[in-house]
């Protein structure tokens, strides 16, 4: 036992980024499930996250959470199978695509396009068509800003797994699944390129969310 326990919500991307890394660094860690969607979840989350979200690691007695942070943490206290590359420029460009993953992508991606594309209509529940609408617009900048970067080839390279692959594989992957989302990836080489290597590794396919499929909707 080396005491990780995470805290996460089966469908999260964020947790999936987390359990990516652990995948990629060969990591065993204690899994609990909560939703911090529901009621009941976000009041068991209180007193491990102020704004009652997903994930969470804690390492023994230490807590941790954002998951740019907990991947870092990762990194330093477990230092086999490296996910930040060496080198002042690779590491400026993993920290790059971090950033406008958090601040510009996660919403327009996740939670306007394919919560509202896919997600909610898997579960019967109410989608908001302008939602979806919105979100592929505001997409195209960040879809456009890591197709630059993926074409440099420094991160998001399909070779080099690293902090940046973790934190956007999910959230394309989830993107995908909504058809025009799908259609805006094809139109970007790099980022197709790199999707189609990284989403073979054994560390995505064992951590990819069983979502409920459109036959089993409750509506
Ligand atoms: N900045 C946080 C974002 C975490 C986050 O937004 N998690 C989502 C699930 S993917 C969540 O807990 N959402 C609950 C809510 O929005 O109330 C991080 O990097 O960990």
């Amino acid at each position: 036992m080396i005491g990780l326990r995470l805290t996460g919500f089966g469908p999260s991307v964020y947790t999936r980024v987390v359990r990516m890394a652990l995948a990629e660094k060969g990591l065993e860690y204690e899994f609990e499930d909560v939703n911090p969607f529901s009621g009941e979840g976000r009041a068991a989350m209180q007193s491990l996250h102020p704004m009652s979200r997903v994930p969470v690691l804690e390492h023994y007695a230490f807590k941790i959470y954002e998951t740019a942070a907990i991947l870092g943490y990762l990194d330093d206290v477990f230092e086999d199978a490296q996910l930040m590359p060496r080198g002042a420029k690779v590491r400026a460009r993993v920290r790059q695509v971090l950033g406008l993953v958090d601040c510009y992508g996660y919403w327009p991606m996740v939670r306007q396009v394919f919560s509202h594309g896919v997600f909610r209509p898997r579960l019967g529940e109410e989608a908001n068509a302008d939602e979806i609408k919105q979100g592929l617009a505001a997409s195209v900048p960040v879809l456009d800003a890591l197709e630059e970067i993926a074409a440099g080839g420094l991160v998001l390279n399909g070779r080099d797994m690293t902090r940046a692959d973790c934190h956007l594989g999910p959230m394309i992957d989830y993107f995908l699944m909504q058809s025009d989302g799908a259609e805006m990836l094809a139109e970007r080489p790099a980022l197709t390129a790199w999707f189609g290597a990284i989403s073979q590794r054994p560390a995505f396919l064992a951590t990819r969310p069983d979502l409920p499929v459109a036959s089993e909707s409750i509506a």
